[in-house]
């Protein structure tokens, strides 16, 4: 028998590729706006509906939270599972790399990143690839519905490439000093493509660091802690990376709000011991 976890990432796989076939016609802005204020394409908010169909029909399913909706749906008992459907979709205008972030939650709703069993992320780049991370970290290619296994996946043990979020005037003194420092070391390039999971799976392949700082009139940054920051945080450190809020790693961040944001930084463990040193 399949069981709940497996059939949750089997559950997205299918929606992956109804969500991919589904792009092209709804690459355009609605008038409507999500629970952070932000204007919704056509494509998360289809995105959001074929997820939510997808894993609110799992016996192993008791709720479905996304970005694009204000509650949490009721859907038995079972596991919490969050999605950010359709991440960086404002890169589907420009034709860029788009993604789902998925979390795994074995306890209510909001739940701090620690009730994490497992969590990943489908990337819809050249091919659609889904990293799922439980004990360890799989990649998959996504093809027909289905997901194949690739490979593990384990952050590389030399950082080179880096990448941050947010206006460079709108950081804070502190954390545009450490970005400086590490581009003046030489040693790590700059990739930022403006959706998280693209960046983050460059930190995954090549090594280094991606963020989403405090920035100018939102101190927790842009990114949200159960659709966001928590998932990616539980992946890359299976992977053997690490996380941070600036604080420390961003699965002890308390879940005080389901739309809560939390500055993000993901990479490899150096890295992130000296921002959090830098920033503190
Ligand atoms: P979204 O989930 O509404 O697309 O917003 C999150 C995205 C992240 O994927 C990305 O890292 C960030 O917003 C980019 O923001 P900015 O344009 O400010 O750099
Ligand atoms: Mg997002």
């Amino acid at each position: 028998m399949t069981d709940g976890v497996e059939a949750v990432f089997d559950a997205v796989a299918a929606a992956a590729a109804e969500v991919r076939a589904g792009l092209p016609e709804r690459r355009g802005y609605t008038d409507e706006t999500n629970p952070s204020g932000e204007t919704v394409l056509a494509a998360d908010v289809y995105a959001d509906d074929r997820l939510e169909d997808r894993l609110t029909a799992l016996d192993a399913v008791g709720a479905y939270a996304s970005e694009e909706r204000d509650g949490v749906v009721d859907a038995g008992t079972g596991l919490s599972v969050t999605c950010d459907p359709l991440d960086g979709s404002s890169n589907l205008p420009t034709g860029n790399v788009v993604g789902t972030v998925v979390g795994v939650y074995d306890d209510d709703l909001p739940a701090r990143g620690r009730a994490l069993v497992a969590a990943g992320y489908v990337l819809y780049g050249p091919v659609t690839t889904m990293v799922v991370a439980r004990d360890d970290v799989t990649e998959y290619l996504v093809e027909d519905g289905a997901r194949e296994p690739v490979g593990d996946v384990q952050v590389p043990a030399e950082p080179s490439v880096y990448g941050f979020g947010g206006r460079v005037s709108d950081w804070t003194p502190a954390f545009r000093e450490f970005v400086r420092s590490i581009e003046s070391a030489g040693e790590l390039k700059l990739r930022y493509g403006g959706a998280m999971v693209g960046d983050v799976n460059q930190v995954l392949t090549r090594g280094g660091v991606f963020g989403y700082p405090a920035v100018d009139g939102s101190p927790d940054g842009k990114l949200r802690l159960q659709f966001e920051g928590n998932p990616v945080a539980y992946v890359v450190e299976t992977a053997g990376g690490a996380s941070s809020d600036g604080d420390g790693s961003i699965l002890d961040r308390p879940a005080d709000r389901l739309h809560g944001r939390t500055p993000v930084f993901v990479g490899n463990e150096t890295t992130i011991d000296r921002l959090e040193s830098a920033v503190e």
